[in-house]
């Protein structure tokens, strides 16, 4: 073996990753600060930094104060230039590890077919639109960006919480989020698509109409981060050891399945807790509620391409799992929180073209544009082009590029030799071949004519809006007609209003009329695509492509496809003095074991003294907390303190408030009494000095005589099912 070969040799196993490789490689760039001086930014040590040098104590500062000087100039630039889309998001590190080997036969990418090697990966999710310091529960897409520090270099899989996107063709996406973004005029409004610019684009653009059915559904108001899905959007390709390629579109599934917030909710939310779905994730991660993701794969053969109703290369389009299932790959675990949100979080640049062997990109040309935006982003962002370097950046395995130079470089390379080929660094660094692990771009045979205009494949712009709005259940049905009601609501321009309702109208006649009806409209059906400027490109076509569809897809409904799971879901017990401490323990003890929180929530923090004398500590006071925050509420019994909570209208506000948000209630002995006090209708409760339980609609009673251990599993089943929908005179209930 010769000396380059072994040192190749050496190299490849040097590129064996584990879980802790990242953790490992950033732990020399993190600084503990305990036990430490206070030093200037060149390490010498500082006795004094209240006062600035100044000539006399009441004199002016003087130029020779280096320290000042330092500390306001770094202040001075501590920020960079927020993301101009997904601005706000919060990170994760984790690990990612395939169930077993058998994705071979498809992909030699090793991060996806070595169940022995935990790949460590950062993820960052993030809302679109709204600035660094928007709120979190806005209505909006999810951006779902994943860093795989793999053995073969980085993978980022830069994804959203919707499989589809609102446009085609890259080239239409400053138009897309300068519609999308605050007015160019006032900036306002923040981080919502509910003004006339968003919808005046989007009605001219019926291209947009499937991805603003996901916007409008309950998939845009995530109940957690932990809760949604992700998706690669884009046909990407796996390319196997032998060079085969096929199509594949990526998906992540939440262990904790999907679930949503309501929009009313989401919006109490944005105002009581900003912070909300980061607070989640931070807190779940601390408590060692680790976030799990699953990931699967569509496949497609390329002799399939077209046999589909759509053209796989167009990015608002599904391929429906009822046409190709679901695959299974492996499992992504989100255990340890960022150090640093600067360092990492708002540091960690994603590029969709950071590809491994084994995977490769398709002429999908919203993908084709992206993979030129986000190098180009980051260079904005960072001032530099050696931001991958920077420690959330660099990849695990070593790094030769030849390139030494720029604003910030890190690495000091050795030698004379930056350029290739070369003889004086004894023909180093060389280029691999593909079996020593170098990435080969899929052959693939391109003709045509360069030309600026849209495939006719890509003109169907209705049908696969039509099959999410068939594929809703009523309550998501509902909920899609008052997000519409909200959205263009706002919209000034009655003529913007009409347009967007005509091409509702091509989606579903119905969800036009319901639409029409709030936003005190006509339907007119003429309008449909006819509009101002609107070019043939984007006119929808008649003519639907041929080839295999489905007119219904179960998996696209959150309700049907729920997961029935009371883990880590927060319930609130409302409680005052003389409560009743063992129906507290019991139903505290009975959550516990389905791995749900219990929060004791009272007027003020204190500690509470039960009916038989025992103590509890207040968690959260009514005026740090709201129902909103809890998937639940238990009212336990004791007189005392259900008759000093009659008398408190947060106490009833907060019952009313979850009834109306179809969560679910709970109540025991004397707790019903409380219910019977607030404003919540309809729903049938346990009569005094019967056994029974009572469910009714996610309202869960029990009296004296009925068994606590009963009651706790009831409640728990009731906590299980997420939302009660059917509740229907929650309309009449004030909150
Ligand atoms: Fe992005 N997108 N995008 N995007 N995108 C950015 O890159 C862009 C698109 C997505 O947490 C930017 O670093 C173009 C689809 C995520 O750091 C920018 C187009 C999907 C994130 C950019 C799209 C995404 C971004 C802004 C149309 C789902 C946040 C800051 C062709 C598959 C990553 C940055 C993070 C961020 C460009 C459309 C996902 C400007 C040109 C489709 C999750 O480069």
């Amino acid at each position: 073996m010769s000396k380059n070969e072994r040192k190749n040799k050496g190299e490849m196993s040097s590129r064996q990753v584990d879980e802790n490789s990242k953790n490992r490689q950033l732990e020399e760039f993190r600084e503990d600060p305990n036990e430490q001086f206070l030093t200037t930014d060149q390490g010498v040590r500082v006795n004094h930094a209240d006062d600035s040098l100044k000539a006399g104590s009441r004199g002016p500062t003087v130029m020779e104060d280096f320290l000042f000087r330092e500390r306001m100039t770094h202040f001075d630039h501590e920020s960079i230039p927020e993301r101009v889309v997904h601005a706000r998001g919060s990170g994760a590190h984790g690990f990612f590890q395939p169930y077993d080997d058998s994705l071979k036969e498809y992909t030699k990418a090793r991060f996806l077919t070595n169940p022995n090697v935990k790949t460590p990966l950062f993820v960052r999710f993030s809302t679109v639109v709204g600035s660094r310091g928007s709120a979190d529960t806005v209505r909006d897409a999810r951006g779902f960006a994943v860093k795989f520090y793999t053995e073969e270099g980085n993978y980022d899989l830069v994804g959203n919480n919707m499989p589809v996107f609102f446009i085609q063709d890259s080239i239409k996406f400053p138009d897309l989020v300068h519609a999308i973004k605050p007015m160019p005029d006032n900036e306002m409004p923040q981080a919502s698509a509910a003004h006339d610019t968003f919808w005046d684009f989007a009605s001219l653009m019926p291209e947009t109409t499937h991805m603003l059915m996901w916007i409008l559904s309950d998939r845009a108001i995530p109940r957690s981060f932990r809760m949604m899905e992700g998706f690669g959007v884009h046909t990407f390709r796996l390319i196997n050891a032998a060079g085969k390629a096929r199509f594949v579109k990526f998906h992540w599934r939440p262990l904790l399945g999907t679930h949503s917030l309501v929009w009313d909710e989401a919006q109490k939310l944005a105002g009581k807790d900003a912070d909300w779905l980061r607070r989640d994730l931070w807190e779940a991660i601390e408590m060692g509620d680790y976030p799990e993701f699953e990931l699967s794969v569509q496949i497609v053969e390329e002799e399939d391409e077209f046999k589909f109703n759509f053209d796989l290369l167009d990015a608002t389009k599904i391929i429906p799992e009822e046409l190709v299932p679901l695959r299974p790959v492996g499992k992504m675990i989100l255990n340890r929180n960022p150090d640093n949100f600067f360092a990492e979080t708002e540091q960690v640049a994603f590029h969709p073209g950071n590809l491994v062997p084994g995977i490769d990109v398709t002429n999908d040309p919203l993908l084709q544009g992206r993979l030129f935006s986000y190098v180009d982003t980051q260079i904005n962002r960072f001032n530099s082009a050696n931001f991958a370097e920077v420690p959330i950046n660099r990849p695990v395995v070593p790094v030769h590029n030849g390139q030494g130079a720029g604003f910030m470089r890190q690495t000091i390379n050795k030698g004379k030799v930056n350029y290739w080929p070369n003889s004086l660094g004894g023909g180093h660094p060389k280029m691999a071949s593909e079996e020593e692990g170098a990435y080969v771009h899929h052959q693939e045979k391109v003709e045509g004519l360069k030309i600026r205009a849209r495939s006719e494949s890509f003109k169907d712009h209705f049908t696969q809006a039509t099959l999410f709005w068939n594929s809703m259940t009523e309550p998501e049905k509902k909920h899609i007609v008052e997000a519409i009601h909200f959205e263009l609501g706002k919209v000034e321009s009655i003529a913007v209003r009409e347009r967007m309702v005509a091409n509702f109208h091509k989606v579903a006649p119905e969800l036009a009329q319901m639409a029409a009806e709030g936003l005190g409209v006509e339907v007119k059906t003429e309008l449909q695509t006819e509009s101002t400027g609107n070019f043939e490109t984007n006119k929808a076509s008649d003519k639907i492509k041929k080839g295999k569809s489905v007119k219904e897809s179960p998996a696209l409904s959150m309700e049907i496809g729920k997961k029935e799971t009371a883990k880590s879901r927060k319930v609130a017990i409302l409680l005052e003095d003389g409560y009743n401490h063992d129906e507290v323990m019991a139903v505290k003890q009975a959550l516990k074991n389905e791995g749900a929180q219990a929060k004791i929530v009272s007027k003020v923090f204190k500690t509470l003294k039960s009916s038989s004398g025992e103590e509890i500590e207040v968690d959260k006071s009514h005026v740090t907390t709201a129902s909103i925050m809890f998937d639940a509420v238990y009212i336990p019994g004791g007189m005392a303190s259900v008759e000093a909570m009659k008398k408190q209208g947060d106490v009833l506000h907060f019952i009313n408030e979850a009834f109306k948000h179809c969560k679910t209630v709970g109540a025991s002995r004397e707790g019903v009494e409380l219910l019977m006090a607030s404003s919540i209708k309809g729903v049938a409760l346990a009569e005094e000095a019967s056994g029974e339980i009572v469910a009714d609609r996610g309202v869960v009673t029990a009296r004296a005589a009925a068994s606590l251990d009963a009651f706790s599993t009831s409640f728990i089943a009731a906590i299980k099912m997420h939302r009660h929908w059917n509740r229907e005179e929650k309309i009449m209930v004030p909150a």
